[in-house]
């Protein structure tokens, strides 16, 4: 019997890539699932903007085994994915669907039989539908509904599965759901909303991780979380308020339920600046104390760089579309804080900042602040619009430069003594992005979406074997 003490004995690291399931599943309608938010607003809403959906996309469910051999032959020891919770629950409760454990069974065996330690997410952004109309994550029996089916799925995997994630990016999926207003169901700058979604979010994780704890299962479960850290640029004023504010906002409101197991104590007063008021029942401080995560999983693309907020109406800026657009990412919101824009610092295509160091800088704040016992970087990576030559090699030499940047700092921050044993660089393949479809592309694996999903490794997949070879080598 595979122990979780054994996955960190020879190896102190784990290298290996993500998914998620609406991502790069497909099969959207086989074998009893039940539809999700996803699906009903990818198929009917004049607000997909991407004109497309995860229908096919890279067809995980039909080839997982191809996608997981690649990945093993690539020397990844791990592969990150998520559980579709309408595979598992139709409906989101009642009755379970015996095919969706099966498939789930099946890519769970034949990764560890290649060799590929699972880390497993519960819940990737693809809400059931029948939950979506019942209010979703606003609706405060969500908490049951998440925790019923987190038991499902331990119930049935967690012999074999020691990673795992309740929720992925709580905060950032909040955002688009509630702030910026691209993901279904588009609501557009509701703080309300925005906060009360997540407190939701976190009291189900704890509740999850609660019960996956009283299971005395042999394994452990985390917490997904975007980014980490805050900075402030050298011209803000009134610095403590930002921060205090800023970091609430991003972080604190996540971590602080996550790692150390209750809300932070500047939770009343951020609310109030928001206008905003958090609905609480008599019980959950208990149930955030005795949820806390095992792990933090940090999703690491780039800081949040802050300053004084001005007079200027509440707005979110946020690109879409690539290349097509000028905008930046970034908000201003009234009289409390904005996004500051640094010229020196380079940007993507969609404006999104490149900035490697903030590896480093994200991974030593948190470990000084909330003292995790493990972190694992579950996201880091590149997306961009690719060309593929006539054989369908992607010679993509911008991912290779950011991600051994990126890995440069990573390594830095582990050697001086935090405590990161994990990397999975997003994505293993090609597949659907929330606001961008097929066109921005963040795989090792190059898939060819036009031509029967040919698959081909880009040269990334190969530098980033050679790395993973040196690192075992100490070279
Ligand atoms: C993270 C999500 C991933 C992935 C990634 C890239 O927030 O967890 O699912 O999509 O971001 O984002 P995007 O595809 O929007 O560029």
């Amino acid at each position: 019997m595979r122990k979780f003490a054994d996955i960190f004995k020879d190896k102190d690291f784990l290298w290996g890539a993500g998914t998620a399931a609406y991502q790069c599943e497909g099969a959207w309608n086989e074998d009893q699932k039940g539809l999700g938010e996803w699906d009903y607003f990818n198929h009917n809403s004049k607000l997909n903007i991407n004109h497309t959906d995860g229908d096919v996309a890279s067809d995980f469910y039909h080839r997982y085994r191809e996608y997981i051999d690649l990945l093993a032959e690539g020397h990844q020891n791990t592969i990150r994915f998520s559980i579709s919770w309408a595979r598992i629950l139709p409906k989101g409760t009642g009755q379970v669907n015996q095919k969706g454990i099966d498939f789930y069974n099946r890519v769970i065996d034949y990764a560890i039989e290649k060799n590929l330690e699972p880390n497993i997410s519960l819940f990737h952004y693809d809400l059931p539908y029948e939950l979506a109309v019942d209010g979703g994550w606003l609706n405060r029996k969500i908490v049951d509904y998440f925790a019923n089916y987190a038991k499902i799925c331990f119930e049935n995997f967690g012999d074999r599965v020691k990673i795992w994630a309740t929720i992925n990016e709580p905060r950032y999926y909040s955002y688009c759901v509630n702030v910026v207003g691209n993901y279904p169901p588009n609501r557009h700058l509701d703080f309300q909303s925005y906060f009360q979604y997540q407190y939701n979010l976190m009291l189900a994780s704890a509740k999850a991780i609660k019960i996956y704890h009283d299971l005395g299962l042999d394994g452990i479960i985390g917490v997904v979380h975007d980014n980490g850290n805050v900075e402030l640029a050298p011209e803000t004023k009134n610095k403590k308020n930002v921060q205090l504010i800023g970091d609430f906002f991003y972080n604190r409101q996540i971590l602080c339920p996550a790692l150390l197991g209750k809300m932070p104590e500047e939770t009343d007063e951020v609310l109030a600046a928001f206008n905003c008021l958090l609905y609480r029942e008599k019980d959950d401080k208990e149930l955030l104390a005795a949820g806390k995560a095992d792990y933090l999983g940090l999703n690491l693309y780039n800081r949040q760089y802050l300053t004084d907020g001005t007079k200027d109406v509440t707005k979110v800026f946020h690109n879409n579309q690539g290349s097509r657009s000028k905008a930046k990412e970034g908000i201003q919101i009234h009289n409390l804080f904005k996004s500051a824009f640094d010229p020196k610092v380079k940007r993507n295509q969609w404006g999104r900042e490149e900035l490697p160091r903030v590896m480093y800088t994200a991974l030593c704040e948190v470990q000084r602040k909330y003292q995790p016992k493990l972190i694992m970087i579950t996201e880091n990576g590149h997306g961009g619009y690719e060309q593929a030559d006539e054989t369908g090699f992607v010679n993509d030499e911008q991912r290779i430069k950011l991600t051994a940047e990126f890995l440069k700092y990573l390594l830095k921050a582990k050697s001086e003594g935090v405590k990161v044993h994990g990397y999975y660089h997003w994505s293993a393949m090609d597949l659907y992005s929330w606001i961008n479809g097929y066109e921005k592309r963040y795989g090792l694996i190059r898939v060819d979406f036009a031509h029967q999903l040919a698959l081909t490794p880009k040269k990334s997949y190969y530098w980033y074997r050679d790395f993973i070879d040196q690192y075992f080598s100490g070279s």
